[in-house]
């Protein structure tokens, strides 16, 4: 059974993957990480172990001594915080995946995921069904971070034969764990909003798409990009999404359940942000080369969501 170490894992992807990966190979197996004191549901099941990415010895020390095979590296800031504090985002984001990226090279080990995501394009991009492989040039710091990623660990991959794997992560809504920081969190804030208050101010402008995707889906996609024969892939970064909407068309859906529900707008410095992010993407090669397929469409998501979130919040709708 493959050792997996995960950094950032209490962030919003990171507490429900560590969940999904324990589930899949073992609790003792996937051992959790990250800077904070851990919540509760990451010292369930296995190991949590602190770590600061930017600390290399202490990142070499941890990934030898609990004898890991693959690394995760979701530590992030995000595309809001990394245009309030860039310099931040350049240490976390570009350094520490640099960090990680040397350590899985001079310790040989099998294989290292870091994602990427929507915002790695820029505003040359084609908007529409944006294609794999295309003009990027991003101009936020977190878009920049995440290129360098891509393309350092591509070389890593050409120049060492460093196993690295990177997804494109649209905007991931969820019900576990709140996102921090990013432009796409207003579609997990409206639906708590829809809940408690049944009315939401959004920060990005009516007809604002963006790529998208419910968190089951995001797992799936994950964890089937890290199991994928090494043999098969062509790429080393995918397009990967479910959906696309404007923040009118989840409102939309919110009110067939809740008819109440209403929506007001007043765009902030993420709206700038977000228009330089592809409106939708083309994600066929994920699915050709590894056989990618979502399983929620917007309607399912926001069904889904809203059962979800009323149980954790004890608000019935
Ligand atoms: C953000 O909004 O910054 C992130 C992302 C799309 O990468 N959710």
């Amino acid at each position: 059974m493959k050792r997996i170490l995960v950094t950032g894992s209490y962030g919003q992807i990171g507490t429900e993957l560590i969940g999904a990966l324990r589930e899949r190979y073992g609790g003792e197996n996937v051992v959790a990480t990250g800077r904070k004191k851990p919540p509760e549901i990451l010292k369930r099941d296995g190991p949590y172990l602190q770590l600061d990415v930017l600390d290399e010895n202490q990142l070499h020390a941890m990934l030898v001594d609990n004898d890991i095979d693959i690394v995760i590296h979701n530590a992030s800031i995000l595309s809001g915080t990394g245009e309030k504090d860039p310099q931040l985002a350049y240490r976390t984001n570009i350094e520490g995946s640099y960090n990680v990226l040397e350590a899985v090279r001079i310790l040989h080990l099998d294989q290292v995921m870091i994602p990427s995501s929507i915002a790695a394009f820029g505003p040359n991009t084609p908007k529409e069904n944006t294609p794999n492989d295309v003009i990027m040039r991003p101009i936020t710091a977190y878009g920049i971070s995440k290129i360098f990623i891509e393309l350092w660990g591509e070389y890593y991959f050409r120049r060492y034969g460093v196993d690295f794997r990177s997804l494109r992560y649209p905007g991931i809504i969820s019900s576990e764990t709140l996102p921090g920081g990013g432009t796409t969190d207003y579609a997990v804030e409206i639906f708590y909003e829809a809940l408690k208050n049944k009315r939401y101010t959004s920060f990005l402008d009516k007809g604002t798409y963006l790529p998208m995707m419910y968190m089951p889906d995001c797992l799936k996609c994950t964890i089937d990009l890290i199991e994928a024969d090494a043999s098969i892939l062509k790429h080393r970064s995918f397009n990967i999404t479910a959906m696309s909407f404007a923040p009118e068309e989840i409102a939309a859906e919110i009110m067939k359940h809740i008819p109440e529900f209403e929506i007001t707008y007043e765009p902030d410095f993420r709206q700038q942000i977000a228009e330089t992010w592809p409106a939708s993407l083309d994600d066929s090669a994920a699915r050709e080369e590894w056989g990618w397929k979502p399983d929620y469409d917007l309607a399912a998501m926001t069904k889904d969501m809203l059962e979800k979130l009323s149980k954790k919040l004890g608000v019935k709708y």
